[in-house]
């Protein structure tokens, strides 16, 4: 199977843990692609344009982050799934979707930021800004919850939305409230950034292919 992905050490790919957790890494040919660049060809495989996509070994492609995911630890070889199958499941699922949609919104800022100040679109930025501190805030009380025996995908989605928060930090970079120029989302909620550090550690997350 081929996956079409941008390459970036420094945030956490959900796929590329999800594939080390169920050990098909080695199954995976990978494509650097740049949604954003002119020469991409993403959308001959995925019509939404968006990384992550994969072409399984059939032809067919897949897409969505979050399908390929599922996909990848439905093929789990280490009698370990980050999907639980139990009850357990619709907590986890809440909080993949908690993570990933943080990601997004972090995206959507960032992306709208390119325009250059004079352009902005304020009322926009401000609704994708609510909603990262609103997922932080969430996320947070979620964390006081977490055992150090517990890994799913929504602790990797976590992990994923606030590794690319470090990143790219729009918050700060637009500055759209008091307070915003020195934004650490860590300061504000450190119940959240330990378990982050504790989770950092962790094989899959730790190493950072790419
Ligand atoms: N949460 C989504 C994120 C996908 C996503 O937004 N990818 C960005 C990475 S920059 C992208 O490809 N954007 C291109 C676009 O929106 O046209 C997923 O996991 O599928």
């Amino acid at each position: 199977m081929r996956l079409l992905y941008t390459p970036n050490p420094e945030y956490i790919h959900k796929v590329l843990v999800v594939a080390q957790e169920a050990g098909v890494l080695d199954r995976i040919e990978f494509e650097r692609q740049v949604p954003f660049a002119e020469d991409t060809s993403i959308q001959h495989h995925n019509p939404l344009g968006k990384v992550p996509a994969m072409i399984l070994d059939n032809g067919e492609p897949l897409y969505g982050g979050l399908v390929i995911c599922e996909y990848l630890d439905s093929l789990s070889t280490t009698g370990r799934r980050v999907f639980p199958q139990d009850d357990s499941r619709w907590l986890a699922l809440r909080q993949m979707v908690l993570g990933d949609g943080m990601f997004d919104a972090t995206t959507n800022m960032r992306v709208e930021s390119w325009r250059g100040p004079e352009a902005w679109h304020a009322d926009y930025l401000s609704r994708e800004r609510a909603k990262i501190m609103r997922c932080l805030e969430t996320m947070d009380r979620d964390a006081a919850g977490f055992s150090s025996e517990d890994f799913h995908i929504g602790h990797i989605c976590f992990a994923g939305g606030l590794s690319y928060l470090d990143l790219r930090n729009p918050v700060r970079d637009v500055a759209l409230e008091p307070g915003d120029a020195d934004f650490v989302w860590q300061t504000r909620w450190p119940r959240l950034a330990a378990w982050y550090e504790s989770i950092l550690t962790r094989p899959s997350i730790a190493n950072r292919l790419a």
